[in-house]
């Protein structure tokens, strides 16, 4: 099937039979409130917050039959555990988008991003729709999407407040959905792409105080337009992998898919020093290759290490074409890349210095997390998705990225590598750590990661000792439905919740 970007849009309430809408995948749709979820073992009464997680749950069928998964509407989990208790909330985030393909029971916005494929009654309007990460900052709880600027939700009734935009003191159509929360310092380390709300080569970079006031606002100039969807920071550098997964103003008019990976051009590596700003960019050349998520990274004197996922192609299979006609999938694996910043050269050229790179571990995997109040500076300790097929059957693939049959503690110290595995026919999401308290050291606390019964159409939420996974969960929660898939969470104090 070819998708044309003058394809007619279906009216009809009825999901395409493809394997992002279908079986698992399938959209849940259910804004839900269950009180008290059944819980197997016993939730540690230590544990006092939130857990939320934003998915893209679908509200009607697109109107183009080859969409894609990360383009649906964005749902909120919400789950409150205190006193050895679990409440669990779904809310669809009312964005306008939502409200206008509410009213007009269809849906109106087209492809990914494409706004030439959108319904000339939407014309002009953001098709922003809060899918990807909910953070916790400033005491708001926001739902971010690249593509658009974040909502801001209540962070107790899930209700949607409206478009978040820093009180207009960004200047941009966009926000990065991994905007990075400095430990010490509580700001808000951000940066947009795309932020003219098409194909640019700018991007932008923000410091954002606790408070929410933006302190610092630059700009640099990228090697070209591509999907920039996560990043790392440290105490004092920002590091930008560029990969070909680029987008083009004038083929979007003719195609209606926004991003193609182009293995003609390079990866590049942009390191800027977070105190003297962009002057001090330095930039390396990179191995074909492109970054889906970061752990962590730290500065040591000139080097800067980098903890993240890359894959050797265009891993993001959610578009599938690309100029080549060919995507060459080679899953996310974890990587520790060091650079020495007296080699970095002062533009993006292709045979520039390079860095030092080797594997984390084997396995193909995803969405780490690292104690957050460590990020920045050198951890010990992270938590990934992994598939692991010494330890059970590969799970049938979803619509994105690799399926993980596991979490993995990654110890940097012993070097001990400790799977949890939840069982067969059973998938974990992205783990999300919860720290035993203000002063518990890096790593002591928990991990909270939702699991896809995908045989039994439903999932549970376990809770684990974050330091012993291998002693599996201390408590399992049931959730009584099917949760859409989703993609990344936050854990919100309880003494932080109004
Ligand atoms: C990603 C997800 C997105 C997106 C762009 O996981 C990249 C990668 C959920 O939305 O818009
Ligand atoms: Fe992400």
């Amino acid at each position: 099937m070819t998708d044309t970007i003058q394809e007619a849009s279906p009216s009809a309430m009825r999901f395409p039979d493809s394997v992002a809408f279908n079986g698992f995948f399938a959209p849940v749709r259910i804004e839900a409130d269950v009180y008290d979820l059944e819980v197997e073992g016993a939730i540690p009464a230590d544990i006092d917050g939130a857990f939320y997680r934003a998915a893209a749950d679908t509200q009607y069928p697109p109107s183009r039959k080859e969409d894609i998964y990360i383009n649906g509407d964005g749902m909120i989990t919400m789950v409150r555990i205190k006193d050895g208790h679990a409440d669990l909330r779904t809310r669809f985030v009312r964005t306008r988008r939502f409200e206008l393909e509410r009213a007009a029971r269809r849906s109106l916005f087209g492809a990914y991003r494409n706004y030439f494929t959108d319904d000339p009654a939407v014309a002009g309007i953001d098709d922003g729709n809060a899918n990807t990460a909910v953070v916790w900052h400033g005491g708001k709880l926001l739902a971010l999407k690249e593509a658009a600027l974040p909502y801001e939700l209540d962070p107790v009734t899930l209700e949607t407040r409206g478009i978040y935009d820093f009180g207009g003191q960004l200047s941009s159509r966009t926000f990065t959905a991994h905007p990075k929360i400095d430990p010490l310092t509580g700001e808000l380390i951000a940066f947009a792409y795309n932020s003219s709300g098409r194909p640019d080569n700018e991007i932008l970079l923000f410091d954002i105080s606790p408070s929410g006031v933006v302190t610092r606002r630059q700009s640099f100039t990228a090697p070209y337009s591509s999907m920039m969807h996560d990043w790392l920071v440290t105490r004092d550098h920002l590091i930008f992998t560029f990969s070909p997964m680029i987008s083009d103003y004038e083929r979007m008019k003719t195609e209606p898919q926004y991003f193609v990976w182009d293995p003609s051009l390079r990866s590049h590596v942009a390191i800027i020093p977070r105190r003297q700003g962009v002057g001090g960019i330095r930039w390396f050349s990179a191995e074909l290759a492109m970054e889906t998520h970061s752990l962590n990274a730290w500065s040591e004197g000139d080097r800067v290490i980098a903890d993240h996922f890359v894959a050797r192609s265009g891993w993001f299979s959610q578009f599938p074409k690309t100029t080549e006609g060919i995507l060459h999938e080679a899953p996310p694996i974890a990587h520790r890349w060091t650079f020495d910043l007296s080699e970095g050269a002062g533009a993006p050229v292709s045979d520039g210095p390079t860095y030092q790179s080797h594997r984390l571990y084997d396995c193909p995997g995803d969405m780490p997390r690292v104690d957050p109040r460590f990020l920045m500076s050198k951890n010990r300790h992270s938590w990934i998705g992994c598939l692991d097929l010494d330890l059970g059957p590969m799970p049938d693939f979803g619509p994105m990225g690799p399926p993980f049959n596991c979490l993995v503690h990654l110890d940097d110290e012993t070097k001990q590598r400790t799977p949890f595995f939840p069982g067969p026919d059973s998938a974990p999401e992205e783990p999300v750590f919860i720290p035993k308290g203000p002063d518990a050291a890096e790593g002591e606390g928990y991990l909270i990661s939702v699991i896809g019964r995908r045989k039994l159409n439903r999932n549970d939420i376990v809770i684990l000792d974050a330091l012993d996974l291998g002693a599996g969960p201390l408590a399992t929660l049931k959730v009584p439905f099917r949760l859409r898939y989703a993609f990344h969470g936050t854990w919100v104090p309880g003494e932080e919740l109004p």
